[in-house]
């Protein structure tokens, strides 16, 4: 084995080179790769002993892509596009040999490659639309040309991957490889060298994008089938013309063309976001003071009280990990009830085909339904979803403390209540914490763990390790009324409900949010959410929208009126003349005179505040870094993940310009403007809220 960098070593089989990638630890194509790969191949080209190459990786998996941490650096030489000519170019067989996953760079590797072979576990994707790009080493270029246009166009659009078993069906490899992956590779290359078969260079194959020329219906279909999810992005749209230009440009051209459109998404704001975003996502799991080493506690069984919305959601969630569920309620009916929408969403996602009416009786067989709390004895971690009452959790965590065995978890899924106070009811605080799971509850990604005063760091790491393994995106948070998330949102809710009485219109709301990227309009999200939701009868003065609108019965969607009327069974908000009554009116009790509110207004008074919140949650050590909770926005709130986050975003916008409206707001509408010492620290020291990351 000689070593051509520290990254990448060739070895010898006969008349066969292997190019051994080693770049821990998912093999990134940064720049020792990429000049290790070069200089591979050129020496493979020059050794006559040498027929054909081999190109695979140590570790868990093939080159995942290029190295994303490069971008945004000056560029190093070799490029990946140069490197991967070398490849097409070179005259002996190469091949490459695929395990983990062959993504971005690595699957354009591979299909510069004369050759593919994997095993039956690995995935080829381009996943660089998901990082605002698109793949930029020719996979726009020689994919539609290996498998066409249309089953290229997915691929490359939404970034999704497709198995090995597919791939081979696709044409996009050559063979499966059973047992070991470098003896399979080396006997498919003595192979291809027996039967003396011709190097397929995908850069020179037309028959598919020949084919294409003449249908450019393909795109136009494709274009509106990605519409909705696309709503937004830069990205998408720019994959989808590239691919057209595969089609309708000679293969450099084409290359060159793609390397435009490249380059022009790489310099854009929202790629930025979105690679941002990317290492946000994987940052969020280190907290500084648990021990990547902290033994977890072993969670076998799981109970859960409360069989409503929250509890059935979450419930869903252990059990499709395969976990079992003891799930607790006061009431035969209620429990029966709980147990029959459980049962009818599995159905539903059955008869789309997700899954099978096994997988459906498997899943409910992991549900036991008791009225009896006592059946929570061996569970593991229990966690509490009953409604937001503080006398009845705690009365809930004192029986609990009673019943649940030494070293059981128990956690509340309170959205506001203090951890602290419900900890201190039992006799093992450091065994309490906040799991904040967001509705509904299996569908959303988001977890809160909440840190109680005492929870303990095994307890802590243990949430986190159970977050993962039932597909939840934790983050870790302190206690406070609301928390994070919620502490933030009600930041945007206050001003919503102001701008509406100042002047500014529900559609206009709605609108300017929903173009700002939100997937609905605030007005709309608060009608979907119940506008009862942290209302409260006893204390309601008439002196909010929320609350005019509450003690007259609308309710939101669910009761067919809020701020828009709906028709029985419809979304779709109509006007209600009632409402925009009630509004002149709330707003000519309160002396208000309504003008015209701008657009950079509602965006300004919507977000900034929430800015703000996010600097005194930081201050106060609630969370551990801005990115974490730009992580709580993307995954609970529909922040667009090209706008990377309020953190990110005000980063973008300039920390010095949100402060300076946050004080002309704070002159203007008072003080829950005032700016989060932070935020002036931050500025008078120049720096960002990116440089608190770590
Ligand atoms: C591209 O290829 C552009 C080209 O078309 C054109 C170029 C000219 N770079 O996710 P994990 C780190 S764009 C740098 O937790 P998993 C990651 O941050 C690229 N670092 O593991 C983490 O670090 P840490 C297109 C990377 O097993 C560690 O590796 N490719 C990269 O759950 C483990 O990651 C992609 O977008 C990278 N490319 O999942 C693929 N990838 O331990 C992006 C990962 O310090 N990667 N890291 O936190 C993935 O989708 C997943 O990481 C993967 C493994 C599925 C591979």
């Amino acid at each position: 084995m000689v070593a051509i960098t520290e990254a990448v070593s060739f070895e010898k089989q006969g008349e066969i080179g292997l190019l051994w990638i080693d770049n821990p630890p998912v093999n990134a194509l940064g720049y020792p790769v990429r000049k290790g790969m070069a200089d591979g191949i050129a020496m493979a080209q020059k050794d006559d002993g040498i027929k054909a190459v081999v190109v695979i990786c140590k570790g868990g998996t093939f080159c995942a892509g290029a190295d994303i941490r490069e971008f945004g650096k000056p560029p190093k030489e070799p490029h990946l596009p140069d490197v991967l000519t070398v490849f097409d170019q070179c005259g002996k067989p190469i091949i490459a040999a695929v395990h983990g996953t062959a993504f971005g760079g690595g699957f354009e590797t591979a299909l510069s490659s004369h050759f593919r072979v994997a095993v039956p576990t690995a995935q080829f994707g381009l996943p660089e639309v998901k990082l605002g790009l698109l793949p930029g080493a020719g996979g726009t270029q020689r994919l539609p040309r290996l498998i066409g246009p249309e089953k290229a166009l997915p691929m490359v659009a939404t970034g999704n991957p497709i198995s090995a078993a597919q791939a081979l069906k696709e044409g996009v490899i050559d063979e499966i490889i059973q047992g070991d992956l470098a003896e399979g590779a080396v006997a498919f290359a003595r192979k291809v060298l027996a039967e003396k078969r011709p190097l397929r260079r995908v850069s020179q194959m037309t028959e598919q994008i020949e084919a294409a020329r003449s249908k450019p219906e393909i795109f136009a279909n494709y274009r509106k089938q990605l519409a909705k999810a696309a709503r937004g992005f830069e990205a998408p749209e720019a994959c989808v013309q590239a691919v057209e230009g595969a089609v309708n440009k000679p293969f450099a051209e084409g290359l060159k063309y793609e390397r435009e459109l490249f380059q022009k998404l790489m310099m854009g704001s929202q790629s930025a976001a979105q690679r941002y975003y990317f290492f946000a996502e994987r940052q969020v799991a280190k907290i500084p003071d648990i021990p990547k080493d902290t033994p977890l506690i072993d969670i076998k069984k799981v109970g859960i009280i409360g069989a409503g919305t929250m509890g059935g959601g979450i419930t869903m969630n252990f059990v499709n990990a395969g976990i079992p569920v003891t799930l607790v309620e006061v009431k035969q009916e209620f429990l029966d009830r709980g147990l029959g929408v459980i049962k009818k969403n599995y159905d539903i996602t059955a008869s789309k085909g997700k899954m099978t009416p096994a997988d459906v009786d498997k899943r409910m067989g992991l549900i036991k339904g008791t009225t009896r709390l006592e059946d929570l004895a061996d569970a593991d971690l229990v966690i509490e979803a009953v409604f937001e009452n503080m006398d009845l959790k705690k009365e809930i965590f004192r029986k609990l403390d009673a019943i649940c065995r030494q070293g059981a978890i128990l956690a509340t899924n309170t959205s506001y209540l203090n951890v602290n106070e419900i900890a201190a009811q039992t006799q093992r605080p450091e065994y309490v914490l906040g799991l904040h799971f967001f509705s509904p509850a299996n569908v959303m990604r988001l977890l809160e763990v909440v840190r109680g005063a005492k929870t303990a760091i095994p307890v802590l790491a243990t949430a986190m390790a159970i977050a993962k393994k039932i597909k939840k995106i934790a983050v870790m948070v302190g206690v406070c009324h609301g928390f994070a998330g919620n502490r933030m949102f009600a930041q945007r809710k206050r001003e919503v409900d102001k701008l509406v009485l100042e002047g500014a219109s529900l559609a206009q709301l709605d609108k300017v949010m929903y173009d700002f990227g939100f997937p609905m309009g605030p007005i709309q999200l608060l009608d979907l959410i119940g506008l009862d939701l942290g209302w409260n009868k006893a204390t309601s003065k008439g002196e909010t929208m929320q609350q005019v609108l509450c003690e007259d019965g609308r309710l939101g969607l669910k009761n067919g009126k809020g701020y828009y009327n709906y028709d029985p069974g419809s979304r779709v908000p109509k006007p209600a003349p009632e409402v925009e009554q009630m509004i002149l009116e709330l707003s000519r009790k309160k002396g208000l005179t309504r003008r015209e509110v701008s657009d950079a207004e509602i965006i300004q008074r919507c977000i900034y505040p929430i800015i703000n919140e996010g600097a005194k949650i930081l201050e106060e050590g609630i969370a551990v870094r801005p990115s974490d909770l730009d992580v709580i926005w993307v995954n609970g709130y529909g922040w667009p993940v090209y706008r990377g986050g309020p953190m990110f975003y005000a980063d973008l916008v300039g920390l010095d310009k949100v402060l300076a409206v946050m004080k002309d707001f704070q002159e203007k509408y008072g003080d829950t403007f005032k700016p989060a010492p932070l935020l002036e620290k931050l500025v008078k020291e120049g720096k960002n809220f990116n440089s608190l990351n770590n």
